[in-house]
């Protein structure tokens, strides 16, 4: 009897296990184009269609392989929610099984479980870990850190070991990794894909279904087909990963890409391995072109933190993403959206994401992240936000980064203690603060950097959940030390900043 065989928008990959599950001379593979994909958070038009056409050219290479692929475009006839197009295509190949690699994403677990299907699930095995490699290793565990757990990863790949040792006789390289900016880029960013007749459509299509979410839709320029991504990932070995660890932490005006892969969203919708990615890096540090300190942190990203993050999220279970341990309540602002803010660092950030649907680790933790954690925002609606604006946001990855590491309302799961910084860290990192309307070396009155006022203000107001923190002692101390009246002021200007973001006021 014919069975369904369930491909989703991040499942592209060749040897996915559903596939490797079924029989193309009897198995119909379902994928479907619909609207509740594109809408339960409001998804960047960018995301939006890279997924799509990627889909597209990814049912063709099926169907060129021999497997008969029941496929529907969102401008066909067809049910708007993936549980709802398996049970159309049940219907209309009399099946009622389906072959389902397990989704990165407890909402769409539930909704297979739920339905009324027999759905056998196939564990994703596209990762370095397996869940249970995780679990084993989380048991019994006080506490969770990702470094212990790469080292597990470099020595379960071989990769970067020699023998038992790690290469070069240290497992982290971290310290020589954090450059301020430089003069100057010289490497122009990632290969840009100029739209075939095929992603035109999608173009057309997502322009007039999800025109008036949040982001650029033009120009689109991502690779859509495994070949192309292939391309980009050999871009970026060759140009940019000799210097991708000196300049990882950098930031600055109107670059956007510095020496960074934006490799994600290809790894996360299936396009290329994390295991060949970091092969391709491994090998040219072997090859002598590129240091030890670029390719070990460019590994310790995939191998250890992409892998440790996933870990959480299922460890953790379904309620991770809407947990909320500092209690923050305040609506995010509209300056995520676009609102014009006088805070130069934001606004670079914000109108990046809009355009590229990218912003890099840094600028997401000690920008966006860091503002939003400082300011009190709901950890809830700054989830939404980072799921739905970034081409790289799927659950498993952008939960934990945002819910835990970001905004630390998983009380401390992921990180031991919360990224928060003053100005002085975004100005050391970035070329931002030379042309704010802000002053980043002014700590109160007017024109005083909100960083700096936001800063204390969170240590204070949290201070008996973290002043016993050991990795905190010193932030207090300092606080501490000053007087009481500069404190008053400090916690007053503050408290004025955070109404005039209330009431939605330009900031
Ligand atoms: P590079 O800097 O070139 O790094 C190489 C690769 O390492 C990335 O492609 C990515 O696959 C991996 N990587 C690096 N850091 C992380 C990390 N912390 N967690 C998991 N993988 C990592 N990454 C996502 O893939 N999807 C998300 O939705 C996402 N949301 C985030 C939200 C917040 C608040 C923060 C602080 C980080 C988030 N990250 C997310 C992690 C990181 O910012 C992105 O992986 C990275 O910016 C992608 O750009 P890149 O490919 O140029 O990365
Ligand atoms: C992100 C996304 C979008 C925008 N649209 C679709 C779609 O129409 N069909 C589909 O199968 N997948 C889509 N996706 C990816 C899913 O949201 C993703 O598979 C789940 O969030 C699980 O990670
Ligand atoms: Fe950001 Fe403050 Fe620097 Fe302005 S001065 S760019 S607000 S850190």
């Amino acid at each position: 009897m014919t069975r369904l065989v369930l491909v989703l928008g991040d499942q592209l990959s060749e040897g996915l296990s559903a596939l490797r599950a079924a029989d193309p001379a009897c198995d119909v593979v379902v994928m479907a184009e619909v609207m509740a994909e594109g809408t339960y958070v409001p998804h960047h038009p960018k995301k939006i269609a890279l997924v799509l056409a990627a889909m597209r050219k990814f049912a063709a290479h099926l169907r060129g392989q021999g497997w008969q692929v029941a496929y529907r475009r969102l401008d066909e006839e067809g049910a708007e929610t993936i549980v709802g197009e398996l049970l159309r295509r049940a219907e209309e190949f009399g099946a009622v099984e389906v072959l389902a690699t397990t989704p990165g994403e407890w909402r769409l677990i539930r909704a297979l479980k739920e339905a009324p299907l027999t759905v056998h699930f196939h564990a994703d095995d596209r990762f370095l870990a397996t869940r249970s490699d995780f679990a084993d290793w989380a048991d019994g565990k006080k506490q969770l850190r990702m470094e212990y757990f790469y080292r597990l990863m470099r020595r379960k790949t071989g990769l970067l070991m020699e023998g038992d040792r790690p290469v070069g006789g240290k497992w982290n390289y971290d310290a020589e990794n954090r450059k301020a900016p430089p003069k100057g880029v010289d490497h122009p960013g990632p290969p840009q894909f100029p739209p075939d007749t095929e992603v035109e459509e999608v173009l057309a299509l997502v322009e007039a279904r999800f025109g008036t979410h949040f982001g650029h839709l033009h120009p689109f320029w991502f690779a859509t087909t495994r070949a192309q991504a292939l391309e980009a990932l050999q871009h970026f070995i060759a140009h940019a990963l000799p210097r991708f660890g000196d300049f990882q932490d950098a930031m600055m005006v109107d670059e956007r890409w510095l020496y960074h892969s934006i490799l994600s969203p290809y790894l996360n919708i299936g396009l290329l391995s994390p295991l060949e990615v970091c092969q391709a890096a491994e090998a040219e540090w072997q090859a002598g072109r590129a240091p030890l300190n670029a390719v070990e942190g460019f590994i310790r990203q995939i191998l250890g933190w992409r892998e440790f993050v996933r870990g959480i999220y299922f460890l953790e279970g379904a309620d991770y993403p809407t947990r909320n341990a500092l209690g923050h309540s305040r609506a995010l602002p509209p300056l995520f959206w676009g609102a014009p803010t006088g805070m130069q660092c934001l606004s670079q950030v914000v109108r990046q994401t809009q355009e590229e649907a990218y912003a890099h680790h840094i600028q997401r933790l000690m920008v966006t992240g860091n503002f939003a954690l400082l300011a009190g925002i709901d950890p809830a609606e700054v989830h939404d936000w980072y799921l739905a604006v970034y081409a790289d946001a799927f659950e498993w990855v952008e939960a934990p980064n945002t819910v835990g590491m970001s905004q630390f309302a998983d009380g401390g799961i992921v990180g031991s203690k919360p990224y928060v910084s003053s100005g002085a860290y975004i100005h050391r990192m970035s070329n931002y603060c030379g042309s704010c309307s802000y002053r980043v070396e002014q700590k109160t009155g007017e024109g005083a950097c909100p960083f700096n006022l936001l800063y204390w203000h969170f240590l204070d107001r949290h201070r008996a959940r973290f002043e016993g923190n050991p990795r905190m002692g010193n932030m207090y101390r300092t606080w501490d030390r000053m007087e009481a009246e500069k404190q008053d002021r400090i916690i007053a200007e503050a408290e004025d900043f955070l109404r005039r973001l209330e009431a939605g006021e330009e900031v």
